[in-house]
């Protein structure tokens, strides 16, 4: 497994329970170190004593470099450079490093979020880097080595129970690939592993995504829509979800996230003119940080004390109830008011201390958060937030880009 991230230590933690021997590659030393001690770098529900057990048990090893084996699996980060472009460095870097263990018989799997067409440069760049050996592109099914597309979509906190349960959609860039691909997933997979062509199951992912995307995009424009219009958007979308064929989304801050607000991106560049909808949705979906920002000026401006006034920060992470701050529009927002000035009371129950970027700002307990401030911003629907409803109801400027207030 090259990448020990996300979905490259659970997978090959899955891989390793079901008797498998896994060498796990990552070209962190601290992450290897920490693997090997059987202990995790990662939050997960559930990991952790999975990968204590399979290393214990000497099935999961860490290692830096990657070695001979039957499979090799990449989920490597896919992020995206300059103009929303996708950034395959980190693929190419995995292809040079498995490139020279690789032999006849081998079956090269990319899990990594990719754009159409990843999964044949994959296999080019390892032709290239070892002419000695076939693949598909030139020797089809009798190829010495086969590649196929297999994307993971995994909810982060589910990661394990989904990693079994969902089906997989596996694309081979020829049938034997795919065959091998799906053989090999089976000895952990319980969903089904449905195969088609690697383009198709590359632009699947992307689709996935995307639809949420557009679906979020939605119902972040009904909610700024029904602002100019007077309306409560909360009680417009329970009143509209009542139809039987409607089912709209949670307006929020924005979409967080390394991937839903990502993958759209790589539609998007393959085909710009026909992308309309989902570029789109794109932007409305990055603009909602500066409209909710817009809410707290003008709540802040409302107390008649423009400069001093503070402001209450309930939840950094990206969605609620994990403690994951990565693209995090609630981060956005709160470094935004740090960048203004503004004195913050931040409450993030699933951390222990702010990032470096809000380091001089205090983080509480939701409770004095709400007390201190003169206004509160409530940027995440934390359960834990849940029982301080009565106490947000009585103080005098909320600004609530979730809904909370609505919800209970
Ligand atoms: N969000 C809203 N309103 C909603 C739902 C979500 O504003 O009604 C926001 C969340 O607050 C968050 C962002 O969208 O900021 C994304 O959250 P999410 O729960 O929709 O998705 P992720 O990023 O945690 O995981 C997604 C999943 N994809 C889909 O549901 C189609 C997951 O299955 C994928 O495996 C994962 O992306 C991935 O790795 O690609």
């Amino acid at each position: 497994m090259i990448g020990l991230g996300y979905i490259g230590l659970p997978t090959a933690t899955l891989f390793a329970s079901r008797g498998v021997r896994v060498t796990g590659v990552d070209v962190v030393p601290h992450v290897v170190e920490t693997i090997n001690s059987g202990r995790i770098h990662i939050v997960e529900p559930e990991l952790d004593g999975l990968v204590h057990a399979a290393v214990n048990d000497g099935h999961l090893r860490a290692s830096l470099t990657p070695e001979p084996a039957q499979a090799f699996l990449i989920a490597v980060p896919t992020p995206f450079k300059e103009g929303h472009r996708p950034d395959l460095s980190y693929i190419e870097a995995a292809a040079g490093a498995i490139a020279p263990v690789l032999a006849q018989g081998n079956l090269v799997v990319l899990e990594s979020t990719s754009p159409v067409g990843a999964t044949e440069q994959l296999a080019r760049w390892l032709a290239a880097a070892r002419p000695d050996l076939s693949f598909p592109a030139t020797a089809g099914e009798q190829a010495d080595v086969q590649v196929a597309y297999c994307p993971e979509r995994v909810l982060p906190g589910q990661v394990v129970r989904e990693l079994v349960s969902n089906d997989r959609v596996i694309g081979g860039l020829t049938k034997r690939a795919s065959d091998m691909a799906s053989a090999l997933y089976q000895v952990f997979v319980q969903g089904q592993c449905v195969v088609t062509n690697a383009r198709t199951a590359e632009m699947c992912k992307l689709t996935e995504n995307s639809f949420r995307d557009v679906n979020i995009a939605f119902a972040n424009e009904l909610s700024l829509i029904c602002d100019r219009l007077d309306i409560d958007v909360w009680e417009l979308i329970a009143l509209a979800n009542r139809h039987p064929r409607v089912n709209i989304l949670t307006p929020g801050p924005g979409v967080g996230g390394h991937c839903i607000a990502v993958d759209p991106w790589f539609i998007v560049d393959s085909a710009p003119e026909q992308a309309r909808l989902i570029h789109t949705a794109r932007l409305v979906n990055d603009h909602k940080p500066e409209w909710v920002l817009e809410r707290v000026a003008r709540a802040v401006e409302a107390t008649g004390q423009r400069e001093s006034a503070s402001v209450a920060v309930l939840g950094l992470a990206f969605k609620p109830d994990i403690d994951d701050l990565r693209e995090s529009p609630a981060m956005q927002i709160a470094q935004a008011l740090s960048r203004q000035g503004r004195t913050l009371w931040i409450a993030e129950p699933h951390i222990e201390q702010v990032p470096p970027s809000l380091a001089h700002q205090a983080l509480v307990s939701p409770a004095e958060a709400i007390e201190r401030a003169d206004v509160v911003v409530i940027l995440v629907a934390h359960q834990a937030f849940g029982a301080l409803r009565e106490r947000l109801r009585r103080h005098a400027a909320v600004v609530d880009a979730v809904g909370l207030l609505r919800r209970g």
